[in-house]
């Protein structure tokens, strides 16, 4: 069969420059030109060689002033500069995390919020030692939520989550010291260390980036995951369609965007209130369109098939449509160029959280007590506004694919089952997809994940390299801007297979699965270590033998370097397409990419590699993974 013809990069960015002819027309600024205006970036901070961490500077290295003011050389300079990038990811990923925990003590009976999936809940106070025995399920999830807070303040023990990985994990990260304590007291520590006048040394400044990182993947980041499905359902297989022509313009647009399902849910509940959509039809429209960008469409996506309006380089887009009657947003990643932007066009600018205020914003307090009501007040505002849409600057473009999403471990698990189910006589195990890898039918695995850049062109490096690995017999699992950045371009769809080597089409036939799994946001990578931690236990290895490697071709953020620091410290070697601010000690550059005799790779078992050419990104990839299948003797 000839490959379903999938959108390219090309139409995508030629329906880009469309709009911005629109941006144009009403005077709108664009992310492309402030790249522009940026544009060359300070050498200084590329290279994580300034320091601005007390008042005798700001103190920049050169060969002239290798040292700065205090003393500190360029080694110390850039450790501590990256560990405080690393922090102020943890910090964020684990405020969500904490976020949820409220939210999970704010469900009652008939509340705003309920439990939807109870046996999680049951699941998880079990594995706490919580009593789950006859209890009300509401006392049940408001002490789970209390003990779930306290991992965030605990003062003796380390994360409580630590134990879902494997034995031979836990027992590395004793031993280097990186086992994380609770959360905020790794996050106030990696601030106390970097403090002017305490830590200069390299080791020990990554050693807390480590476990910084990993107080989030296994702390915040997990908790927002799991209880995320407590609230809300454990994402299930459901389709959706992806990229600007969600859009419809004879509907009222929602778009939700950021972080917190506790606004978009409660967002999309009611744009399907009769009330509302009777409002809707009353001023002219079909009715209420919700749509979803960045993780906030991950999360609603895959739990009511929400389709995905595009990435984050693609927020600007869905306001230059001219068809956009509300972007209400809650945290993170958000561009304040929303504000001005709005103003050129009718579009309503809804921001939510008291931690994301910006100017030419409404500003709506969201909060689990007001839920209902204040997302009925948006979606109202939303469906006044339609009136208000000047037709002569709308233009949604025509570019739309259908995608599958909601792989969570637990949806995993069940197709396997299926799978496996008239052959053998066992259920719950990742053994099948360990045998297709030992076979060689499937190469390995790749978890791809992160942002847009644009020091890369958007949504190019994530596309290439997942065709490129996908051609390979290498299966995809993904999640936050590059799972959308997918979804755009069709891979998540089962057709997708027609793009696939033999041996990976073979499984997503037998699986009726796509070839690149969707398994969430970016907190949901908490999905991919357990997910790697069962793989590594049906399969009797430890994780970094496992032919896995984990990839951020296009990552921007600090979240996204905390992440990078506890998938390697869970022992999954990770590519990086754009290079951390870290390249001015050739220390620290060595300890993190495994060139050195002292760094990640003694440490966990893994390190990061960076290349900013796509191509090669995608042959060291490959060429890891064969190297660990060679190590297995497979
Ligand atoms: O947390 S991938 S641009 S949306 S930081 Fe942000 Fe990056 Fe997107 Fe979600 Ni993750
Ligand atoms: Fe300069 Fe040292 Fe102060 Fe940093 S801590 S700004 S290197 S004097």
């Amino acid at each position: 069969m000839e490959p379903k013809k999938l959108v390219t990069i090309e139409e995508m960015e030629a329906a880009t420059e469309r709009l911005l002819e629109t941006g144009a027309l009403v005077g709108a600024d664009s992310w492309q030109q402030r790249v522009k205006n940026q544009t060359p970036h300070c050498k200084f901070g590329e290279e994580g060689i300034c320091c601005r961490i007390c008042s005798m500077g700001p103190c920049r290295i050169t060969p002239k002033a290798p040292r700065g003011i205090c003393g500190c050389d360029v080694h110390g300079i850039v450790a501590r500069n990256f560990l405080r990038f690393t922090a102020g990811g943890s910090a964020t990923h684990s405020d969500h995390g904490r976020e949820i925990c409220h939210t999970l003590h704010e469900t009652r009976e008939g509340g705003n919020y309920t439990v939807k999936d109870p046996e999680k809940l049951i699941r998880i106070a079990t594995e706490w030692d919580i009593p789950t025995e006859g209890r009300d399920i509401y006392d049940l999830a408001h002490e789970v939520s209390e003990t779930a807070l306290l991992e965030y303040g605990k003062p003796f023990g380390t994360q409580r989550f630590l134990k879902r990985a494997p034995k031979e994990r836990q027992e590395v990260w004793e031993r280097e010291g990186i086992a994380p304590r609770a959360i905020d007291r790794e996050v106030s520590q990696a601030l106390h260390m970097t403090h002017m006048g305490c830590s200069s040394l390299p080791e020990a400044l990554l050693k807390q980036s480590l476990r910084c990182g990993l107080s989030d993947g296994w702390g915040g980041s997990m908790m927002g995951t799991e209880f995320s499905d407590v609230l809300f359902g454990t994402p299930k297989p459901l389709d959706t369609t992806a990229n600007l022509g969600v859009m419809d313009k004879d509907m009222v647009n929602i778009i939700v965007h950021g972080h917190d399902p506790s606004l978009s849910e409660m967002v999309v509940f009611y744009a399907q209130d009769p009330e509302m959509i009777a409002l809707a039809k009353s001023v002219g429209a079909k009715g209420i369109n919700v749509a979803g960008v960045c993780c906030t469409s991950n999360e609603v996506a895959m739990r009511h098939g929400i389709p995905m309006a595009g990435n984050f380089l693609q927020q600007e887009n869905v306001v230059l449509t001219g068809a956009c009657e509300a972007i209400v947003v809650d945290v993170q990643c958000i561009f304040p160029a929303l504000g001005p932007l709005s103003k050129c066009f009718h579009t309503k600018f809804i921001t939510t959280s008291n931690i994301a205020r910006m100017p030419d914003s409404e500003f709506i307090q969201f909060s689990p007590e007001n839920a209902g009501e204040n997302a009925k007040a948006i979606v109202k505002m939303a469906v006044e506004n339609f009136k208000n849409r000047k037709p002569e600057l709308v233009y949604i473009p025509d570019i739309k694919e259908t995608a599958t999403v909601g792989y969570s471990v637990e949806a995993i698990e069940k197709t396997l089952d299926t799978v496996t189910n008239p052959f053998v006589d066992v259920t719950g195990t990742m053994k099948p997809l360990v045998e297709c890898v030992e076979s060689g039918v499937l190469r390995g695995a790749v978890a791809m994940v992160g942002c847009n850049n644009p020091r890369v062109r958007a949504d190019y490096a994530h596309i290439e390299l997942m065709k490129k690995l996908l051609k390979n017999d290498i299966i995809l699992v993904l999640s936050g801007c590059s799972a959308q950045a997918a979804a755009k371009a069709g891979l998540m769809s089962k057709d997708a297979k027609e793009l696939c080597g033999a041996g990976l089409k073979r499984v997503c036939e037998l699986a009726d699965i796509p070839p690149v799994l969707h398994m969430g946001s970016c907190v949901d990578i908490s999905r991919m270590m357990i997910l790697a931690s069962r793989i590594a236990e049906d399969w009797g290895i430890d994780i970094p033998q496992i032919p896995l490697v984990g990839c951020a071709p296009e990552w921007m953020s600090e979240k996204a370097v905390s992440i990078g620091n506890y998938v390697v410290a869970t022992g999954i070697d990770t590519f990086l397409g754009v290079s951390p601010q870290a390249s001015g000690s050739s220390q620290v550059w060595d300890m993190l990419t495994g060139a050195g005799d002292n760094g990640y790779k003694q440490w966990v078992g893994a390190n990061f590699t960076v290349e900013t050419d796509v191509e090669k990104l995608g042959d060291l990839m490959i060429q890891r993974i064969e190297e660990k299948r060679a190590a297995l003797g497979i």
